[in-house]
């Protein structure tokens, strides 16, 4: 708890067998609550180092739903368990848990409701190891989506990320891709909705395990992002009314 905020941390995993026990060794227990970890149908032990290591709250989809979809599972439940503070971070272990603190108090404190952690503020991402194709399309993603939906961002592609309930309940993220491009959705569904954003420079390791997408995917995510930013500049122009941008119509 957080100044009676519940603190949950939520793990979208795919093949995270080899990662998962070191991403979790740094979480900061004296303010995390829950941990909850949603396999999306991994084809290594994932599941198995979840519950070796004590994860409570363990999700399996039988089949696999892509990040997206395994994101929507992360929410719901994190939602359903009454977080208040909801951590999304990456179980390859490339961002490490020990920012926690900083995100969620900036939330608790409510001076934001959404925080990231970025690769790209400082000079984190190279020295970490990011692909120099990756931080190039990075960059010029992020210069494009900054200028085509007004924002300021460092960048729109980490997978570090915290939000309060608020945000998770106002956001229609149903509505979002099941692939990598749901985290570009939610980013420009916060940003449309007026919800402010902080960025915490965040250290980043690359390694074999802590990246699967190839340069093929990276394509698709990346025309998947500039449509994105073209949905939301003619929402916000008034001459589209994208379902993604609607007020969510949720059971919970
Ligand atoms: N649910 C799901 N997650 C995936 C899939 N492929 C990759 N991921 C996850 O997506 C996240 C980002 O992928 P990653 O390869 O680490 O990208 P990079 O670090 O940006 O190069 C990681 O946490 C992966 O576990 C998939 O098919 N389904
Ligand atoms: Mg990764």
């Amino acid at each position: 708890m957080l100044k009676e905020k519940k603190v949950i941390v939520v793990f979208p995993a795919y093949n995270a067998g080899k990662t998962l026990e070191n991403t979790y060794r740094e979480i900061p227990f004296d303010i995390v609550d829950d941990v909850l970890l949603v396999d999306d149908a991994s084809k290594d032990n994932t599941v198995e180092v979840a519950r070796k290591i004590g994860i409570k709250n363990i999700i399996r989809h039988e089949k696999n739903k892509g990040y997206g979809g395994n994101q929507k599972s992360c929410y719901d439940t994190a939602l359903a368990l009454k977080g208040d503070i909801i951590i999304m971070v990456h179980p390859d272990y490339q961002y490490t848990p020990k920012l926690i603190h900083s995100m969620s108090y900036l939330i608790a404190n409510g001076l934001y409701p959404v925080v990231l952690g970025s690769r790209i503020l400082g000079m984190g991402a190279l020295k970490g190891g990011m692909p120099l194709y990756k931080y190039i399309f990075n960059r010029f993603l992020t210069l494009s989506q900054n200028i085509i939906i007004g924002a300021k961002l460092s960048e729109y592609h980490t997978g570090y990320r915290a939000f309060s309930r608020e945000v998770l309940e106002n956001i229609n993220y149903h509505a979002n891709s099941d692939d990598f491009v749901f985290d570009n959705q939610m980013l420009s569904q916060i940003l449309y909705h007026g919800y402010e954003i902080a960025e915490i420079t965040c250290p980043t390791k690359y390694f074999e395990e802590s990246s699967s997408i190839n340069f093929s995917r990276s394509l698709k995510y990346g025309l998947g992002v500039m449509k994105t930013s073209l949905m939301h500049a003619t929402q916000k122009l008034g001459l589209a009314n994208f379902e993604i941008y609607k007020k969510p119509v949720r059971a919970i």
